[in-house]
């Protein structure tokens, strides 16, 4: 069977490099059969070793060197440099016949959101076994209109791949419980959202709440997963929706 691909998408920082080294710890502790890949370039401390890295074929710093660009224009010279690449590296990724790939996409968001590159890749593949957990920076959710400003940016991404999409909530363990239910309340109830949002910014407060309920007309549930790659909390949360989106629930036998 063709393997499931995981992308692990975010703003910078948010924690998808660590989700995608915890990610693949919680699947061999399962016994399944998982492989690592990372996406971004120009990435200089990864934390992990992974299975394929796209800086076998492209890097940053010799881009820069060798054509005199500055790190935000290598950034952008090696993504479509490592779009020629793609069919190399995606025979590569088979090569391991694994049943889920887990790709670790650059830090910076809009290299994989908005650079033709992205779309590439995705379309690589042979199959549509692709999924996207985009994950929420705590720092970021935090506050109201930072939460919107997450989700809006969540749908985005997902408007542009027309993916299924799963959202967590990065780095549990740094926000308080309360901290946590305000957050997962304020995704699930545009009411309790419009309070929050609700003291001399009106017209935030509608775009909000209108925007959320659009998404809800749409069926698109935007209440995130809460998870902690530290903790190795809510790993299991990710297996699940994934095995609900593919396979309706049913569990894959490890090997
Ligand atoms: N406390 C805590 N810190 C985390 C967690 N996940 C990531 N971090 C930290 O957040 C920072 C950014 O993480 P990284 O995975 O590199 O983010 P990326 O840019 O999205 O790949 C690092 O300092 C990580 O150690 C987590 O679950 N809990
Ligand atoms: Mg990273």
């Amino acid at each position: 069977m063709d393997p499931v691909r995981i992308y692990f998408v975010g703003t910078a920082g948010s924690g998808k490099s660590t989700l995608t080294q915890a990610f693949k710890l919680w699947m061999d502790q399962q016994g399944f059969n998982a492989v690592t890949v990372n996406l971004d370039p120009g990435v200089e401390e990864l934390g992990y070793v992974p299975d394929v890295d796209i800086r076998d074929w492209v890097s940053v710093p010799q881009v820069m060197a060798e054509r005199g660009l500055g790190p935000n224009g290598a950034q952008i010279a090696c993504a479509d440099m490592a779009a020629i690449q793609f069919p190399e590296i995606s025979n590569v990724i088979e090569e391991f016949r694994a049943d889920y790939v887990l790709i670790d996409t650059p830090g910076q968001i809009e290299l994989f959101a908005f650079r033709e590159a992205s779309a590439v890749f995705l379309n690589a593949f042979s199959t549509t076994q692709s999924i996207i957990v985009f994950v929420l920076d705590p720092a970021v959710a935090k506050t109201p209109a930072g939460l919107v400003s997450l989700l809006m940016l969540s749908s985005s991404i997902q408007f542009r791949f027309d993916t299924p999409m799963e959202l967590v909530l990065g780095k549990c363990d740094m926000l308080e419980p309360e901290e946590i239910e305000k957050i997962l309340e304020h995704c699930g109830n545009t009411d309790s959202l419009l309070f929050a949002l609700d003291d001399h910014m009106n017209m935030r407060a509608v775009a909000a709440t209108e925007f959320l309920k659009a998404m809800e007309s749409l069926g698109v549930r935007m209440v995130p997963k809460p998870i902690s790659s530290l903790e190795m909390t809510g790993m299991n949360e990710i297996y699940r929706t994934v095995q609900m989106v593919f396979f309706g629930g049913e569990d894959l036998s490890p090997d």
